[in-house]
């Protein structure tokens, strides 16, 4: 993660205090561990290092090489050794990390829940995230007007039992129903793998060449969608939508093999986690779960200033 910021070793703090004031933050430490490297939780690092700094605060990141819960447990359990005052997680899967983040918590260390959350998030202080049932939504009506509201559609599930993953699936099935004459073909599980997302599309078109819509669920579902579209000729002719907005993407839309993206606030969720650690850690007034605003993308409204804003660092 290098777009606004070094990766600092986690630091030893005195742990969780109640009741400091703003001044007493200054040289605490924040710990952030994301789901994997990638520009979505690039801009959220970005997010969480800039309003963090206004408090004089230090921001330990520490990056799970797989979006996968074997691989976050251990950071998160060497993250806790080090009793950072507060600590920010996307936990890869809302079963496996309650146990970790049980402990964490037993060992006083508040936790807030960034992007995904836990079936039962009751151990964070915050869960903030975007509403992924309500984008979902969004783009089972994107891409209903992009086929005439008939055909078959594909779902790119990234990732089954974590709750972004879930939740869009979730939301985008309710939607569809509402359409008569569009046909669920069902969710395929690219284990945030691009490539894999590439050749389920590939063999989804070998056994129904009449395939009208795909939805891909985060981006390298996306990324790798467009690309088995592409490999197929099928590009154009099979709409898209796709979750996220890094650069890749960008380009995807640009040359029109994907027609739209709904892209999250990372940059805004990473802004909000920080002042909810510093209510926190104040006694300031803390909420419990906040959600934030989807931005739907597409080749009309690309240049437009505050869609430029949305485009994801990387
Ligand atoms: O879609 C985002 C994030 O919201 C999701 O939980 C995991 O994948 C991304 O980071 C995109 O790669």
């Amino acid at each position: 993660l290098s777009a606004c910021g070094t990766t600092g070793e986690p630091a030893a703090d005195a742990g969780p205090a109640k009741s400091l004031t703003t001044a007493d933050l200054a040289g605490k430490t924040i710990g952030f561990i994301p789901g994997v490297n990638d520009p979505f939780y690039i801009s959220m690092q970005c997010g969480i290092e800039a309003a963090a700094d206004e408090y004089g605060m230090k921001v330990s990141t520490q990056i799970p090489q797989q979006f996968e819960a074997a691989v976050q447990t251990p950071i998160l359990n060497a993250m806790v050794a080090t009793a950072p005052a507060a600590l920010l997680i996307a936990p890869t899967d809302a079963q496996a990390l309650v146990p970790p983040l049980t402990k964490a918590v037993s060992a006083g260390i508040p936790v807030g829940l960034v992007d995904t959350t836990l079936a039962d998030p009751s151990l964070a202080f915050t869960s903030i995230s975007t509403d992924n049932a309500i984008g979902g939504g969004q783009a089972a009506d994107a891409l209903a007007d992009l086929i005439g509201k008939k055909g078959k559609v594909l779902v790119i599930a990234f990732k089954a039992g974590a709750s972004t993953s879930d939740a869009r699936q979730k939301g985008f099935e309710d939607q569809i129903k509402t359409y008569k004459d569009i046909t669920y073909l069902g969710a395929q599980i690219n284990d945030n793998d691009p490539a894999k997302a590439a050749s389920i599309v590939s063999a989804t078109l070998a056994a129904n060449p009449d395939l009208a819509g795909i939805f891909a669920t985060n981006l390298f579902a996306a990324q790798g969608a467009a690309t088995g579209l592409r490999n197929s000729g099928a590009e154009g002719t099979v709409k898209m939508v796709g979750f996220d907005a890094g650069s890749g993407q960008i380009e995807q839309l640009e040359r029109g093999d994907v027609q739209a993206l709904i892209a999250q606030k990372p940059g805004e969720i990473g802004k909000l986690a920080v002042e909810q650690v510093v209510a926190h850690l104040t006694g300031g007034e803390v909420k419990k779960s906040i959600g934030t605003e989807t931005v739907i993308i597409t080749q009309e409204n690309l240049k437009d200033a505050d869609i430029q804003d949305a485009i994801y660092k990387e």
